[in-house]
């Protein structure tokens, strides 16, 4: 948008006599924040209506993406960016005696996910926007985020995240589109005087789903979609009301969108997990319906006008609740609303460990969700029948929906999909060819792939400005639209200049980083030292243990050689345990205790420190990507779906340090062997080893004295004040089998780390290696990836321009 700086200081003096009856002088960081996200607001709102106006005068197809996650992050420089006056304002606070990076910190970062899918999700919503995709977010206004994180003692220590409590800038509640949900009653079918079956409900308990929406920006193209995210209230009451009953029905109405799981990757079949999953859906589908009719299309061409997409299991349930709007509600028969509704879905998965599968006991489903039940049932029954026919028992009996008196959620979202597909090339292939091979026999076209990407504007623009600053430099600034532009980058490969300034930018961003991590934590961190970064949610698979291994043979063997030519390291974490996690929280545990024993020890001379940061998420991301030397991305082989912060860091100028699993393989194809540093198990490996039974982790601990020394470190007292926790985790690798197959990893993980400090001392070598990952970073935009998902299988193309 066109804004003048005179025009900014103007608006914004005006806002805060509007809102606050202040002067600016007088007001204090947290309003002079509310009332800049009120003026940014106020200057997306005509976008946001015409965008939504274009919409359905053209009746153009939408795509809406449900997902349980969205992790946004902060969002005011975000939107300043994407509005196009981030400098403009910048410079017009400055004028007023404001420091706009004061007044960004004021705004509580949104942790409405776990992990890579929820920030998969934010990712995507800022894409579809940019890429001028009509595609919008729909999901659960949960009143506490994700858990915040402290570490008492070396313990995680999981607090409540209240991110409303001042309230929150950027939504509008919008009572107007409020639906109803019914849960539990009876419902019995019967037959009308034309013979078709109706549905009749008694005793439902009705939750009033009241949507607030939030403007998603699109990257200077005016267009504005919207993140429709749901909240639990209770209908108004009539008068016979009995006060307490109201007070408990309360309770347990509200309850529902109060809390996200903190679970990653870990199942819990819990009621009010299965009431989230369905309270959103449902309203989502309710309202797709509501705004569809409106357009008086034919129910028979929803699939023409709408894309409804399924981001992991968790919104699996809109596939019987389309089924029975069209049915009930719409009285279409079977065979018509099936094949809408298959037309309409498709599903993403995210994970291949099986402890992450959703599956839901019967009684629990057919006592909240009766009629819901039935038509799975339905759905189940004639599935079986047909595939009968068509396949082997065997196979159907493995892939039927219901199983065990459980209803298997993958199950009912691939049948009810007509597009199935994994987030990484490896990924996809597994599915494929393992995990799901039953399903691909019988729906062999439904399976593809959309490799995961990332949204360059928050990761670099906003991140990382003194980077972008130099590549806009040196190759102009067409990449913020074409990410692969970045590639011009290559042409300075040798030019020396080029290096050494990215070295130096480097170099800054980690004393930016130091800075912090003093002010915050007290320690002082060498920006000369490599900076080697392992960031992500804490998962046996992910293996940060192995990562600690390594640091405690590096730390013997200073101990040992207090003059070995070791160069410095500083080894950041990142991470948060499920609080249910025993396993991963002892790791924890065990990570800062081998903290406080290296960073306390004055005889090694500073060459190691650890710094586990508490709380990590998007900010504390944003703060430590551009500071990144090494990227660790080291899961075993085949477990990692596809990562994301390794397209992250990569894009940062960081060295990936990988196991070829998720989009590692890809990123390692992009770049070229050289330019990365590949070790481990492959996948094919891994599977050989399940298929044999051939791994014994405890040879490794015999025959290995390295990893005996390290192993034994967490179980002889070397380690202060963690001997359960070392017990525990000595007794998992060495006596229980070691199921990530750490201890085979070992030496080839420490011999990659050998070859980095090698490769770190020629600085020229390095920064070549990093600009190399820069310009090969752009594929990795997540532009492109909603671009193949819009094209390939939501059929939704932008029409926005031509009007
Ligand atoms: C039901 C509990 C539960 C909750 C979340 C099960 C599974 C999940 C997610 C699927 C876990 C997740 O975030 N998976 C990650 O998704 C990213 C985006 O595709 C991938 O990059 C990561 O590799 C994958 O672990």
């Amino acid at each position: 948008m066109d804004l003048s700086k005179r025009k900014f200081k103007d608006d914004y003096k005006k806002m805060m006599t509007e809102v606050y009856s202040m002067d600016i002088s007088e007001a204090e960081p947290t309003e002079q924040f509310f009332v800049l996200g009120n003026l940014v607001r106020t200057y997306s709102s005509k976008n946001w209506s015409h965008t939504n106006q274009v919409y359905v005068e053209n009746k153009q197809k939408q795509t809406y993406y449900f997902s349980m996650e969205f992790l946004l992050g902060r969002m005011l420089k975000s939107n300043l960016l994407n509005l196009g006056i981030l400098n403009t304002v910048r410079d017009g606070l400055y004028d007023l005696g404001i420091d706009l990076e004061t007044i960004v910190q004021m705004e509580p970062d949104p942790g409405l996910g776990n992990g890579g899918l929820g920030r998969l999700a934010a990712c995507f919503i800022d894409s579809m926007a940019t890429s001028e995709i009509p595609g919008h977010g729909n999901g659960i206004r949960f009143k506490y985020g994700l858990f915040k994180q402290k570490f008492v003692n070396g313990y995680q220590v999981e607090l409540p995240e209240n991110w409303l409590q001042n309230g929150n800038v950027w939504e509008t509640r919008k009572m107007h589109a409020a639906v109803t949900v019914r849960l539990y009653g009876k419902v019995w079918l019967e037959k009308t005087a034309s013979g078709v079956l109706e549905p009749h409900y008694e005793g439902a308990q009705k939750v009033l789903a009241v949507p607030y929406d939030t403007a998603v920006i699109g990257y200077k193209n005016d267009v504005v979609n919207t993140l429709r995210l749901w909240s639990a209230e209770v209908p108004a009451q009539d008068e016979s009301t009995d006060y307490w009953s109201f007070i408990h029905q309360r309770n347990q109405i509200e309850s529902i969108s109060e809390v996200l799981y903190p679970d990653d990757s870990n199942y819990e079949g819990r009621l009010l997990r299965l009431k989230q999953e369905y309270f959103f859906v449902s309203a989502g589908v309710q309202s797709i319906i509501r705004h569809y009719k409106k357009m008086r299309v034919p129910m028979l061409h929803l699939a023409e006008k709408v894309a409804i997409h399924i981001n992991d299991t968790h919104p699996a349930l809109s596939v019987p609740e389309l089924m029975r709007i069209l049915l009930d509600e719409e009285k279409m028969d079977w065979e018509h609303a099936w094949n809408v509704t298959v037309n309409v879905m498709s599903y993403t998965n995210h994970t291949i460990m099986s402890e992450a599968l959703e599956k839901w006991p019967i009684d629990m489903i057919s006592t909240l969700l009766p009629r819901i039940y039935q038509i799975i049932c339905e759905i189940d029954r004639r599935f079986t029948m047909k595939m009968s026919t068509l396949f082997d028992p065997s196979i159907v009996e493995r892939t039927r929906i219901i199983e065990c008196g459980h209803v298997k959620m993958a199950h009912l979202a691939i049948i009810g999909s007509h597009s199935i597909n994994g987030v990484a090339q490896l990924h996809t292939t597994i599915l494929k060819e393992k995990v799901l091979h039953d399903f691909y026999l019988i729906y062999p076209s439904k399976f593809n792939n959309k490799t995961n990407g990332i949204t360059q504007r928050r990761w670099l623009m906003l991140a990382n400005e003194p980077l972008c600053n130099l590549i806009n430099r040196k190759i102009g600034n067409d990449w913020e639209t074409t990410p692969t532009e970045l590639k011009m980058l290559k042409a300075f490969r040798d030019d020396e200049k080029t290096l050494i300034e990215l070295a130096k930018i480097k170099h800054q961003n980690k004393e930016r980083f130091a800075k912090h991590i003093q002010k915050t934590m007290g320690l002082v961190l060498n920006p000369d030292a490599i900076f080697d970064v392992q960031i992500k949610r804490l998962h046996a698979y992910k293996r940060q243990l192995l990562n600690l291994l390594h640091i405690l043979s590096l730390y013997f063997q200073l101990k040992d050689h207090p003059e070995a030519d070791l160069h410095p390291r500083v080894f950041i974490f990142g991470a948060k345990a499920a609080p249910s996690y025993t396993y991963a929280k002892q790791i924890i545990k065990l990570i800062n205790s081998v903290a406080d024993l290296i960073n306390q020890d004055t005889t090694i001379k500073e060459k190691l420190k650890i710094v586990f940061v508490e709380n990590y998420g998007v900010s504390l991301a944003e703060k430590i990507i551009p500071a990144a030397d090494i990227s660790e991305q080291i899961s075993l082989a085949s477990k990692e779906a596809s990562g994301t912060s390794n397209m992250k860091l990569m894009l940062n100028g960081a060295i990936t340090l990988a196991t070829l699993d998720g989009a590692n393989v890809e990123i390692r194809d992009r770049v070229g062997s050289n330019n990365i540093i590949i070790f481990g198990l492959r996948e094919e490996e891994v599977y050989q080893y399940y298929h044999d039974g051939s791994y014994h982790s405890k040879s490794y601990y015999d025959r290995n004295p390295v990893l005996r020394r390290v192993l034994n470190a967490l179980i002889d007292g070397t380690i202060p004040d963690a001997e359960a926790e070392g017990r525990s985790v000595f007794d998992s690798l060495v006596y229980y089998g070691d199921e990530y197959f750490v201890l085979r990893d070992f030496d080839a993980y420490s011999a990659a780390q050998k070859q980095i400090d090698q490769l770190y001392r020629d600085t020229l070598k390095w920064q070549r290696m990093a600009l190399i990952n820069i310009a090969g970073a752009g594929t990795f935009s997540s532009d492109y990836t909603v671009q193949q998902y819009a094209s390939q299988i939501w059929d939704v193309f932008s029409r926005i321009r031509d009007i």
